[in-house]
C-alpha cells in the first residue's frame, strides 16, 4: 500500500486535494493538525491516505514519495478505516452540510468487494464497520473548521459536540468561551482523541464551576430561617409548601416547621399558604408591617425551621422589594435569615441577571430555580450561578407538592445541561 500525505488550511481542503489527485480509491488513515490557526496565519492540516498497490487514477501524475519512507506511521494507523467516497457520503448525511466541498467530486458509491459468507470475514467486516463509525464522527467534525463559531479561542473539531450542546443550552457566550479555554488548557492531550472523553472531561469542568449549597440540617438548639423572594408567579409559595413537607415529614428526622407570610397585600396569597399549613398542621404567622416580623419569628421559637413566604414583586417594583428589606432590617432576633432568590429556569440568562441585580439589595444567600420541567436549556442557570458565585440550593421540577423538589447538586444540573431534564433521574 502507498501511503500519501495531503495538506490544506482545513481538513476538508486537504481531503478535497486528495480526492482530486487519487479519486475515490484512497483510504483515510489519519488527520492531523500541524499548525494551529492564529491571527496572522492560516491553520495547516495533514491527512494521510492509503492507496492499494498501483491502484491510482490516471489523473495522479506525479507519484508522491510514500510517507512511510519519510517517517514512520503508527502501526494502528495501518488498519484501513475509510474509503473517501463513502466518508463524504456519510458526512453529508450525518452533518447535513450544504455546499459540501467534497460532494461535487463524488461519484456514486462503489460496493466493489463482494461480501464473503465466511463467518471469519463477516467478523472482520463488522469490526471494520465499527471503526468506520468512529471515523465518520471524526470526519463529520472536520467540517467544524469551516463552520466553527467566531470565538476568542480556536475550538478544535473534537470539541464541536460539547460546544454545540453548551451553546444550545443558553449559556452566556462569554462564559462558554471562558470554559472552552479552561477545558482546552487543562485537558490532557490523550483525552482529546474522541468526543466521548472530551465530553466527560468537559462535564467534570462544568461540575467544578457551578457553586452548590448542599442541604444542611439545623444543629441541635439552632434554627434555620429561610426567606423565599423573587418575581411574581415563579413558585415561591409552592416551594415553601414543598420545603415544609420535606422538613416536617420526608427526612429521616422529623423537624418542627413554622411558616411566616409577608404577602399580606393579597388575601389569596395568605389563604394559599394557610391551606398548606392546615394540611400539614404547621404554625403560621402573618406580617403586615416590619415591626411584626420580629414578633412573628419569636412566636415560632419552638420550630427548627421557619420558612418565610414573601409577596412576589416585579424586579422593577422597588417598593415591594423595599418592604421586604425593611422587614429584614427590623429583625431584632438572634436568627440569621437566609435569603433565597427564586427564579424560573425558563427565562434567558440576561433576564435572570436583571432579576438578580434587582433583588441583590436584599443580600441573596442562595438561588433556587423552578420550572425545570418547562425548559430545554439549562445553561442560563449555570451562567447565573457562575457569574454571581451564589450557590444553588434547590430546584423545583414540577407542580406537585411535595415530590417535585430536588436538592441542588452539580451532577444533576450538568446532566440536565448536556443531556436534558429527565424525570426518571430526579
Ligand atoms: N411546571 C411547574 N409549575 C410550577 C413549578 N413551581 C410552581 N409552579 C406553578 O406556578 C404557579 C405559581 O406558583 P406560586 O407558588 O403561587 O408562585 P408564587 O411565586 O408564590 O407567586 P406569587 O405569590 O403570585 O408571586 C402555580 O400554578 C404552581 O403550581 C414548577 O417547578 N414547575
Ligand atoms: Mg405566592
Amino acid at each position: 500500500m502507498n501511503i500519501l500525505s495531503f495538506t490544506g488550511r482545513t481538513p476538508s481542503e486537504a481531503l478535497k486535494k486528495a480526492k482530486m489527485e487519487i479519486g475515490d480509491e484512497g483510504m483515510l488513515i489519519e488527520t492531523k493538525e500541524i499548525r494551529k490557526k492564529s491571527l496572522g496565519q492560516d491553520g495547516l492540516y495533514e491527512i494521510i491516505i492509503g492507496v492499494e498497490g498501483e491502484n491510482l487514477q490516471s489523473s495522479y501524475k506525479k507519484p508522491k514519495k510514500p510517507l512511510s519512507q519519510q517517517r514512520s506511521v503508527k502501526k494502528e494507523s495501518e488498519e484501513i478505516l475509510l474509503d473517501i467516497s463513502n466518508a463524504a457520503q456519510q458526512i453529508a448525511k450525518v452533518s447535513n452540510v450544504t455546499n459540501d466541498p467534497i460532494a461535487e467530486y463524488m461519484s456514486p458509491p462503489k460496493y466493489s468487494q463482494p461480501v464473503s459468507s465466511e463467518p471469519k470475514e463477516l467478523k472482520e467486516i463488522r469490526s471494520e464497520i465499527n471503526k468506520l463509525t468512529d471515523k465518520v464522527k471524526i470526519i463529520q467534525n472536520m467540517f467544524w473548521d469551516e463552520k466553527a463559531p467566531n470565538t476568542q479561542v480556536q475550538i478544535p473539531s473534537e470539541f464541536a459536540e460539547i460546544y454545540r450542546l453548551a451553546h444550545k443550552s443558553g449559556m452566556n457566550k462569554e462564559h462558554l468561551d471562558e470554559l472552552m479555554q479552561i477545558t482546552l488548557e487543562l485537558m490532557p492531550f490523550k483525552m482529546r482523541e474522541n468526543s466521548t472523553t472530551v465530553k466527560r472531561y468537559f462535564q467534570t469542568i462544568l461540575r467544578k464551576m457551578v457553586p452548590i449549597r448542599r442541604e444542611s440540617t439545623p444543629i441541635v438548639g439552632a434554627k434555620k430561617v429561610m426567606m423565599l423572594v423573587g418575581p411574581t408567579g415563579v413558585g415561591k409559595t409552592t416551594s415553601i409548601a414543598k420545603l415544609a413537607a420535606r422538613y416536617s415529614f420526608l427526612m429521616q428526622k422529623k423537624y418542627k416547621v413554622g411558616l411566616v407570610v409577608l404577602d399580606t397585600y393579597r388575601i389569596g396569597a395568605v389563604e394559599q399558604l394557610m391551606q398548606y399549613a392546615r394540611m400539614m398542621k404547621l404554625g403560621i404567622e402573618t406580617v403586615v408591617d416590619p415591626p411584626e416580623f420580629t414578633s412573628a419569628l419569636n412566636s415560632l421559637r419552638y420550630c427548627d425551621y421557619i420558612l418565610i413566604d414573601t409577596m412576589g414583586s416585579s424586579p422593577y417594583d422597588k417598593g415591594k422589594i423595599e418592604k421586604i428589606y425593611e422587614c429584614l432590617e427590623a429583625n431584632t432576633t438572634e436568627y440569621e435569615v437566609e435569603v433565597v432568590l427564586v427564579m424560573p429556569s425558563s427565562i434567558k440568562y440576561e433576564d435572570l441577571k436583571v432579576t438578580y441585580d434587582n433583588f441583590s439589595s436584599l443580600g441573596i444567600d442562595t438561588l433556587m430555580f423552578t420550572k425545570l420541567d418547562e425548559t430545554l436549556g439549562f445553561g442560563n442557570i449555570f451562567s447565573l450561578a457562575f457569574d454571581t458565585k451564589k450557590p444553588i440550593s434547590y430546584f423545583s421540577v414540577g407542580q406537585e407538592v411535595p415530590e417535585d423538589l430536588v436538592c441542588a447538586s452539580s451532577d444533576f444540573l450538568i446532566e440536565c445541561l448536556l443531556n436534558g431534564f429527565n424525570r426518571s433521574k430526579v
